[in-house]
């Protein structure tokens, strides 16, 4: 394998050269949102877009390093913020940094023996995501939120519980802000 460079487009979120861009829209998801009647109105006009995902493809194993570039648009179904599937790593005892480049978000993480944890983000907070934690990107804010993630190679992704079920806390707004609040499937 011979070093490479990309261009990651700090404005935009775009990646270019990538091998692959993940567009994800409301109906790729929509049960994942807690108010169903809003997610039916939403489609019923039009099928927005969530997020995009531009993503580099390493070899899957653990020397190398995934990374990718997500942009998470504004909006809400109902009171809850657009956000991310969210996912464990297929393989649990992997890390990842995401670094924000734009606009305000909040990243929702959470272990499997009920440890919740989250953090605001907003350009230039870089978190650093322990193994054994999933996490689930959310765009609290009025623009597009983007930012950068970088993983190992052989992490992959298990949606499994999390598109069932969902995260022990949901990201909604109320009185303008976004606040934390349980969430009733769990
Ligand atoms: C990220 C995410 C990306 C999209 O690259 O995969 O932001 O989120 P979902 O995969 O939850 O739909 C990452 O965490 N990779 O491991
Ligand atoms: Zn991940």
């Amino acid at each position: 394998m011979q070093p490479f460079a990309t261009m990651l487009d700090f404005q935009e979120g775009t990646i270019t050269p990538n091998d692959n861009v993940i567009i994800r829209r409301l109906s790729h998801m929509t049960p994942m949102f807690a108010d169903q009647d809003a997610a039916a109105r939403l489609l019923a006009e039009d099928d927005p877009v969530l997020y995009e995902v531009y993503e580099v493809h390493v070899p899957d194993n653990a020397g190398n390093l995934n990374h990718c570039c997500s942009i998470i648009y504004p909006g809400k179904v109902g009171d809850e913020y657009f956000m991310t599937k969210g996912h464990f790593h297929a393989v649990e005892g992997t890390a990842e940094i995401y670094l924000g480049l734009q606009g305000e978000g909040l990243l929702l993480m959470e272990t499997r023996d009920g440890e919740v944890a989250h953090i605001p983000f907003r350009p230039g907070v870089m978190a650093y995501i322990p193994p054994f934690w999933a996490h689930r990107m959310i765009n609290t804010g009025k623009d597009r939120f983007i930012f950068l993630g970088v993983y190992p190679g052989n992490a992959g992704h298990n949606y499994g519980a999390i598109e069932q079920t969902g995260f022990a806390k949901l990201v909604v707004e109320s009185d303008g802000a976004p606040v934390l609040i349980d969430n009733p499937k769990r």
